[in-house]
């Protein structure tokens, strides 16, 4: 059993209401479960298949879900780039593995599963992207429609090309992503269309995941640091919350720092870490290459807050030469094709290490979010275009020179 408990006040609310922010103090909210009545005995979840649903136990769907197979990514030792950082133990989980691309796809089978058991009939969010391809395909899944606003001229091919193609209704609004986020949200207030931005707490169930598949991953142990690019900052929180309910539930026994990476024009999350301001200023104009975090006004900033801080945690800033430079050197030296926000997790650390932030014996874990598919433009203008030749081997031996 479950309930939505406002994360400020502590006003507690049935999980079948669909409501998003307490009616008192108009604070997020989160699901709450009775951990202590919940026993999942030893192998139960090994033996089910590494994905999402391997940890049913502790989400909120009571139904059949609507299910891609999300899940089960990746989680690989970066041998090479460590050694080069200077952080033996670093790893990257690649979320870019998902159904569609990222992360987003493990909050949208648990939160368009929550519409249909809630009752719903249609979807929306806004959407820096890959929010709207995820969303597009698992209502498509659920054979249901979805709305999805994104910011005009700031969104990468790959993901409006989901989008459209899963079937959405896809609108670009002449303003930035913080700007939809609001207008989608008076849509679903007034339309009683479910709201599936990260303000969602449902969503954030699912993406709790990242950080259960984490510990399974490596054998059950916890790694020092958790490092993520933050955007809304709904992940980070996410994957905080799943691994205190771990901890309350005796499954791990301490908790990795929550280390927070934002791009240096879109970075309202750092600075409120770096000058202890006790909530976010919101950046009115945020800029970054890594449009999938060009968010000036993140929603779960209070939630992300708390996670880096309670935990010991930090947050940074890279800059997009840093992000690009770091997107190479994945693809190049490690195999492994990411989007540029992704690439901010892995930028950060280089950066922390290089201040002495972090010490070079952690055990860290960035979590890299979504594909290199997902923004062909970016990759194309900072790769040579091939060489075009006759096709004789003349020609060719000569372009090879
Ligand atoms: C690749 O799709 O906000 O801090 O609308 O696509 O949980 O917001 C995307 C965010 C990191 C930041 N990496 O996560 C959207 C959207 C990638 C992302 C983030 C996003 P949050």
């Amino acid at each position: 059993m479950h309930r939505l408990v406002c994360i400020h006040c502590g006003a507690e609310y049935p999980a079948d209401e669909v409501i998003y922010h307490c009616r008192r103090c108009s604070h997020l909210l989160a699901v709450q479960y009775d951990l202590d009545s919940i026993t999942i005995a030893p192998g139960v979840w090994e033996r089910r298949p590494i994905s999402v649903w391997r940890y049913r136990e502790l989400l909120p769907v009571s139904s059949a879900p609507v299910t891609l197979w999300e899940g089960g990514t990746p989680l690989y030792h970066l041998k090479q780039l460590g050694e080069e950082i200077g952080v033996r133990a670093l790893y990257a989980k690649h979320e870019g593995m998902n159904p569609t691309g990222s992360f987003k796809d493990r909050g949208m089978t648990v939160g368009v599963s929550m519409a249909l058991q809630l009752g719903m009939k249609s979807v929306a969010c806004a959407s820096t992207g890959n929010t709207s391809a995820s969303l597009a395909a698992y209502a498509a899944k659920a054979g249901i429609p979805a709305v999805v606003l994104l910011p005009a001229g700031n969104v990468a091919l790959g993901k409006v090309a989901q989008a459209l193609m899963h079937g959405a209704r896809v609108i670009s609004i002449r303003n930035n992503f913080d700007k939809a986020l609001e207008l989608v949200h008076e849509l679903c207030l007034s339309q009683g269309i479910y709201f599936l931005n990260s303000v969602n707490p449902y969503r954030l169930e699912g993406q709790k995941t990242i950080g259960f598949e984490v510990i399974d991953q490596l054998g059950g142990e916890v790694p020092d640091r958790m490092v993520l690019p933050v955007g809304n900052a709904g992940n980070i929180s996410a994957v905080h919350k799943g691994l205190r309910e771990l901890e309350t539930m005796g499954r791990i026994d301490r908790l990795p720092m929550m280390t927070g990476i934002q791009a240096e024009g879109s970075r309202p999350v750092v600075d409120a870490i770096q000058r202890g301001l006790p909530e976010v200023i919101p950046e009115p104009s945020p800029e970054t290459v890594a449009t999938a975090i060009r968010i000036g006004a993140p929603v779960n900033a209070e939630k992300a807050l708390t996670a880096i801080r309670a935990t010991g945690g930090t947050a940074e800033f890279v800059t997009d030469d840093e992000i690009l430079a770091m997107q190479r050197d994945l693809a190049r030296k490690e195999g492994i094709g990411v989007e540029p926000a992704s690439a901010a997790s892995v930028a950060g650390v280089k950066k922390l290490v290089g201040e002495g932030m972090i010490d070079r014996d952690e055990r860290i874990v960035c979590v890299v979010t979504g594909h290199l598919l997902k923004d062909p433009e970016t990759v194309v203008r900072q790769c040579e275009a091939p060489a075009e030749i006759d096709a004789d081997l003349q020609s060719l031996l000569s372009a090879l020179q």
